[in-house]
């Protein structure tokens, strides 16, 4: 499908050093994509995007399986074995299995979308993501009626993993959506990064983005999925239920408990960088506020 979701983002909310990706190169990525259809104003936006660099993106993660330092997933990531890498689903869908990921992506139509990343620690970045939408998978699991959450997993591997021998968060990592959630097309499951393979600091072979939550919706490295009617337990609430919910998306309205949410510190603008206004649902408000009509935000932060 056309990538419409893109990005509206506007010469305003560019990160300063993030101008290595020239334009032209990043149109003709974008037209070999497919968009060569895409509605004029989702072009014009997708021509004022500056996504951070590779650097910016690649050496100051978030996977606290590797540590839980900034620096840790890029320095022990690169021990996770993510060849050969299977995916359970399960739960209620028509064709519950352990999926081959070789076989997912065959059926899987990869495409580029370039998303604003909020950090609830208050940092934030713009990424170039390749991936693929994860209705698309969940379809060819086929979805029971009943289901009304989708539940995901990390893989767990204490060999290759030095973190989880602190009981930093009760392993394996563990996340889930709202089954709407899931299925919104701005959700997909990334497998690369300015077309490369996704490294292994940023979730590879495959992870979640849900770019109008906070980033560790995202959950990295995924080895489970399962469909239930249950909300399933999520890392962060089962650490800290007061400070991380279940929905946990992005508001500048509401306080995490010790900190604001309502301006970002965007990567790559060196020490002092400036700080911006954070976004109601990152930005992404427009095609994700009906999926919470009449909820209270504050109660189902
Ligand atoms: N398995 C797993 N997934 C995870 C995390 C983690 O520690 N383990 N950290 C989350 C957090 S807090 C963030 S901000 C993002 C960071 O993604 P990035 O390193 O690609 O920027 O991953 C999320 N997914
Ligand atoms: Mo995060």
């Amino acid at each position: 499908m056309a990538n419409r979701w893109t990005n509206t983002l506007t010469e305003r909310d560019v990160t300063p050093e993030a101008a290595f990706l020239n334009r032209r190169q990043l149109m003709a990525g974008a037209a070999g994509l497919g968009l060569v259809g895409m509605a004029g104003t989702a072009r014009a936006a997708q021509e004022t995007l500056e996504p951070n660099v590779w650097e910016d993106i690649t050496q100051y993660n978030n996977y606290y399986e590797f540590g839980t330092g900034k620096e840790d997933p890029a320095e022990y990531a690169g021990a996770l074995t993510t060849k050969p890498w299977t995916v359970k689903i399960d739960g209620m869908v028509d064709k519950p299995a352990d999926y081959a990921l070789e076989d997912i992506l065959k059926a899987m139509t990869i495409e580029e979308r370039i998303y604003r990343f909020r950090c609830v620690e208050a940092w934030s970045m713009v990424v170039p993501w390749n991936g693929f939408e994860l209705a698309d998978l969940l379809n060819m699991a086929g979805v029971q009626s009943g289901a009304k959450y989708v539940a995901f997993e990390t893989v767990l591997r204490p060999d290759e993993m030095p973190g989880v021998r602190y009981p930093v968060l009760d392993w394996p990592y563990v996340e889930g959506l709202r089954l709407d959630e899931a299925m919104h097309p701005l959700t997909i499951m990334a497998t690369g990064i300015y077309g490369k393979d996704i490294p292994n600091q940023n979730g590879a072979p495959m992870r979640l983005v849900v770019p109008w939550k906070y980033g560790f919706k995202s959950i990295k490295s995924i080895v489970r999925i399962t469909l239930t009617d249950k909300e399933p337990p999520t890392s962060w609430n089962k650490a800290n239920a007061r400070e991380y919910g279940f929905y946990s998306n992005v508001n500048p309205e509401v306080s995490h408990p010790r900190w604001s949410q309502a301006t970002e510190r965007p990567l790559g603008g060196g020490l002092f960088a400036r700080r911006v206004p954070t976004l109601m649902f990152n930005g992404y408000e427009d095609e994700v506020a009906s999926l919470y009509a009449g909820m209270d935000l504050k109660a189902n932060y």
